[in-house]
């Protein structure tokens, strides 16, 4: 209950605000959308990291209001940068579990959608495979989610449970290869067979792919040679303030 206070009284505070971080179009070298990523300065802690508080927000349910005040401050944000000249610029959200399991979560986006004017093709939703183990009830999610017009990503590709099989049922735009695949994959053989694997398995099933967590130069030349599509990571940029994205997507133009 202590926790839960916290949290309440923490988006109460407006102690929660988000950074983003840019997505390159490889083949372009264009900046073509960015993930907000949510962060907590508390009041006497200083920041605290999502991965700390966002398991507390999910048992104690408060990650449904925390997730709707990051989707619409985040709606709110890309409206701005459309109308600043950033005209396509796609806007990334992660959902929790629970949010993805909330029987209000369409409506709940189409409120939002409505009130801040922001274009649903522009609107990018990730979730993991974990939260697609109840097949049926994720497809019935995912396909009302996908009437309201947005995309949906994998997040986390290649880390979760899930049978390749569900993939052909899902109603998915793109797969995001996890970090832990990219960070080893020019030493490690292995790893370098699965992210091909998996950047021809999005091709073939006629998805996108994003490779997460790229921080060289090499990485990215492999990731080019092999058809990714984009790539995330700290060698296009960190996740920043809205006030730096502005200018980093207008220098990659
Ligand atoms: O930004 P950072 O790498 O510290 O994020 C740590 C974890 O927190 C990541 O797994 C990320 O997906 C998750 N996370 C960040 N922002 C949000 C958010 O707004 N909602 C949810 N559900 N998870 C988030
Ligand atoms: O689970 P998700 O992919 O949403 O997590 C995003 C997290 O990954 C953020 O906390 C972000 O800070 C972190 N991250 C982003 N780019 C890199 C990178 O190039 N290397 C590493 N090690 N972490 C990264
Ligand atoms: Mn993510
Ligand atoms: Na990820």
């Amino acid at each position: 209950v202590q926790l839960e206070n916290e949290l309440r009284k923490a988006l109460e505070r407006g102690e929660f605000f988000l950074v983003y971080q840019p997505q390159m179009d490889i083949a372009s070298g264009r900046i073509v959308g960015v993930e907000a990523l949510i962060r907590w300065r508390h009041g006497e802690k200083g920041l605290v990291s999502p991965a700390d508080f966002i398991p507390l927000a999910e048992e104690t349910g408060m990650i449904v209001p925390i997730g709707e005040w990051v989707l619409r401050t985040a709606c709110r944000q890309a409206k701005r940068w459309h109308g600043a000249g950033l005209a396509d610029l796609r806007m990334s959200v992660n959902l929790s579990s629970r949010q993805f399991m909330s029987q209000d979560l369409a409506d709940s986006i189409r409120r939002i959608i409505q009130e801040t004017g922001f274009d649903p093709g522009l609107l990018d939703l990730e979730i993991t495979e974990s939260m697609t183990l109840d097949v049926g009830r994720a497809i019935a999610t995912l396909h009302q989610l996908k009437q309201l017009g947005v995309s949906i990503s994998i997040d986390d590709f290649g880390t979760g449970y899930s049978s390749l099989s569900y993939l052909k049922n899902f109603p998915v735009d793109r797969l995001k290869i996890d970090r832990s695949f990219i960070s080893q994959m020019l030493s490690d053989t292995n790893d370098r067979s699965i992210v091909s694997t998996i950047i021809a398995l999005a091709h073939n099933l006629n998805l996108q792919v994003v490779a997460e967590g790229v921080e060289t130069d090499a990485q990215s030349a492999f990731l080019a040679s092999h058809g990714c599509d984009e790539m995330q990571g700290y060698l296009i940029s960190k996740p920043l303030p809205e006030e730096d994205i502005h200018r980093l997507v207008l220098q990659r133009v």
